[in-house]
């Protein structure tokens, strides 16, 4: 399925690297990387139980696109599949670019059902890891897989030691239920509904079996010595992960695509929507030792719910090509190749060594891990200055409430006259009926009611008073709130501090907030009520860690600064699914700047339009149309 075509003759475009050029290694030329995308169902049997997943390319996870930072990347999506879907390319900024940032509704209409569509982007600037997903909710479950980025002056170019080899660590869930009734449910009320398993790279591990058989762990090969680069990505829609291996520590080196001042660590805490890139030696005792993967979850009085461990195994010198020609991926028999080799036999009864996992509910080590990653000062690797000066502030809480399901009135303590939704500045976002980004680029009128995202909560109060979690009087009163499509505009340019402040209103989740489009400084996090006076002395202006998703941590605030330079309509949401479907997101619009290099282009002459009329040409819509209006929806 996957085709690597020609490699054209393109100069690097990007002048830092032009500048290093001289002194250094030859940079290969840009390439366009050209990938068929077949999304399709097929039935795979876990936990003795046939379920009906979506996959692309009959892979799960899916194929890895493998890029050198300055080359194109062509993705051809066929959708044999019964659903509406769109390919969200995580964490690539795609500059002057957002008609292929794959969010229906709001970059582009999805593609149905029988469709094809083809995603064209450059990845500039950037490198590290990202990854894929579908943006339609739940399905991103079993569609996903990871973007790895490589320097154009090759892995010698690396800013710390070039590993031996790389290997995508890939943790998600696995769902026995119907994904698209999943997100249905979670928006009706319907709570009850959990993954049954954890995964590594697809598999479900030893920790799970069927009528006693152990279901098939990933193992990751490894040779006395060598370095081991992860490239480790969330795809889970559920939980953030603690990932342990035994006897062995991370020295983190990147996350979200950005460097990172290296960090040794024996525990990686991520979050959905995050990747971290982390080098692993292969310094213990010939062994095989648990690659552990526990979810975490806010302790009580927090709702708890059923969330699984998974494991795989570093193995070292391992020869009995344990599940070698088995359902492999691409992923899977790429290890083989790069890790195998030895000769020995393993060592007869060798117990496996597994890793002391923390609590569960020690949320905390979320904390910690985030606040120890600082950007890289590297002379071949520049990461922009923190922009000092600030043009708009916002605060923005989020947290649950609920709505009425009928009108603006209701008696909410009454069984299901109230639906449960997740809230920014005290809004549930709604998806508008047609694109945002046409409705933005061609000045067409809505007929969906936008309202501007406030730039504060309308109400203050103790955010994170922890007795507002159960259903009680207190929370009552709090919980009332509205639905409407929240977009926010900024002017090109603009310098914008936000601060996330999570409630506690009925939990006390962390938030793994993405931004498309753009990578953001995070300044500061902290625990409990953010306080202005005395929490801005605190901001690291100095080296903070650039990220495309910031980790928001349970009861707790995070302060970041993201310049506002990418002409567009940005998604910007919770990446837990279920917050996600509940309505906490908004829409960023960036409008154009003075000239045409900050001026979105037009869209690709094959992007499929789902407005009320294809034939129009864009100079008629704009004289036939008024601009975007703003309105203010209450209730439903
Ligand atoms: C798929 O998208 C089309 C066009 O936006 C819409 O009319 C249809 O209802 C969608 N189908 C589903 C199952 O969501
Ligand atoms: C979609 O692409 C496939 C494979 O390239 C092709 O066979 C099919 O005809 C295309 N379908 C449409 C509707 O363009
Ligand atoms: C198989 O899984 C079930 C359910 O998780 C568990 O109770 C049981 O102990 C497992 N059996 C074995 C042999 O691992
Ligand atoms: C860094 O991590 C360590 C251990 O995980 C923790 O004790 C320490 O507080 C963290 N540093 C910061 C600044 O949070
Ligand atoms: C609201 O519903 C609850 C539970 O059914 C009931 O006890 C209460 O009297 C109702 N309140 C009003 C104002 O109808
Ligand atoms: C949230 O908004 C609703 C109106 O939709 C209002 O009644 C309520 O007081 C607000 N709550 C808070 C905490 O601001
Ligand atoms: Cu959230």
């Amino acid at each position: 399925m996957t085709t690597w075509s020609l490699r054209t003759a393109v100069p690097v475009v990007a002048t830092t690297i032009f500048f290093f050029l001289s002194t250094m290694a030859i940079p290969a030329a840009t390439a366009i990387v050209e990938h068929t995308f077949v999304v399709s169902q097929m039935n795979m049997m876990h936990l003795c139980k046939e379920t009906l997943v979506t996959v692309v390319n009959g892979q799960l996870p899916g194929p890895t696109i493998e890029v050198t930072e300055g080359d194109s990347v062509a993705i051809h999506v066929v959708n044999k599949s019964p659903y509406n879907i769109s390919i969200h390319w995580h964490g690539v900024k795609q500059r002057l670019n957002c008609w292929a940032d794959g969010v229906p509704l709001v970059t582009q209409c999805p593609i149905l059902p029988k469709q094809n569509f083809t995603y064209r982007f450059n990845v500039v600037g950037q490198e590290g890891t990202l990854w894929w997903h579908a943006h339609v909710p739940c399905l991103r479950a079993t569609l996903h897989g990871a973007i790895v980025i490589r320097p154009r002056l090759g892995a010698s170019s690396y800013p710390f030691p070039k590993p031996d080899s790389e290997v995508p660590v890939i943790i998600g869930d696995w769902w026995e239920m119907d994904l698209e009734e999943v997100d249905r449910k979670m928006k009706d009320n319907f709570f009850d509904y959990f993954p049954s398993a954890s995964t590594i790279n697809g598999k479900l591990g030893d920790l799970f079996n069927c009528s006693g058989v152990a279901e098939e762990g990933y193992v990751l090969d490894v040779e006395p010595g060598k370095t081991y680069l992860l490239r480790i990505i969330n795809a889970a829609l559920f939980s953030e992960y603690f990932l342990k291996i035994a006897g062995h520590r991370f020295t983190v080196v990147a996350s979200d695509a950005n460097y990172v001042s290296p960090y040794t660590t024996d525990i990686i805490v991520i979050a959905p929507g995050e990747t971290v890139d982390a080098l692993v030696v292969a310094d213990a005792p010939p062994g095989k030792y648990y690659m552990v993967a526990l979810p975490n979850q806010a302790p009580l009085p927090d709702t708890q719910t059923p969330e699984p461990a998974t494991r795989g195994m570093v193995q070292y010198n391992n020869n009995n090509n344990r599940g070698a020609g088995n359902g492999a991926t691409a992923l899977r028999s790429r290890n083989h190749i790069e890790g195998g080799g030895g000769g020995d036999p393993s060592p007869t009864g060798d117990v496996p060594v597994a890793p002391v996992m923390p609590d569960q509910h020690d949320v905390v080590l979320s904390f910690y891990f985030h606040s120890n990653l600082t950007s890289l000062r590297h002379p071949r690797h520049p990461t922009p200055p923190v922009p000092i000066r600030v043009d708009e502030h916002l605060f923005i809480t989020l947290g649950l409430g609920s709505v009425c399901r009928r009108g603006q009135y209701c008696n909410r303590t009454k069984e299901n006259e109230a639906v449960l939704v997740a809230t920014m500045n005290n809004v549930s976002f709604q998806l508008p009926t047609t694109p945002l980004l046409e409705s933005h680029y061609y000045h067409i009128g809505v007929q969906d009611a936008l309202l501007e995202l406030p730039g504060k909560p309308p109400r203050a109060f103790d955010f994170t008073d922890q007795s507002l979690i159960p259903i009680g009087t207190k929370e009552k009163l709090l919980e009332p709130t509205s639905r409407a499509t929240m977009v926010r505009w900024f002017r090109y340019g603009s310098v914008v501090e936000m601060v996330f402040q999570g409630t506690a209103i009925l939990q006390g989740d962390s938030n793994p907030m993405h931004l498309h489009g753009h990578d953001m400084f995070v300044l500061a996090q902290g625990l409990g009520n953010f306080n202005a006076a005395k929490d801005m002395s605190r901001y690291n202006l100095v080296n903070p860690p650039l990220k495309n998703t910031v980790v928001v941590p349970n009861l707790g605030w995070v302060a970041i600064r993201f310049v506002a330079n990418n002409p567009g309509v940005w998604f910007m949401h919770c990446h837990y699914e279920f917050h996600l479907s509940m309505g906490m997101a908004a829409v960023f619009v960036v409008e154009d700047g003075p000239t045409m290099e900050t001026s979105l282009p037009p869209p690709p002459l094959d992007f499929p339009s789902c407005s009320h009329d294809n034939n129009l040409a864009p100079d008629e819509f704009y004289l036939q149309t008024p601009e975007i209006k703003v309105s203010r929806i209450d209730g439903v």
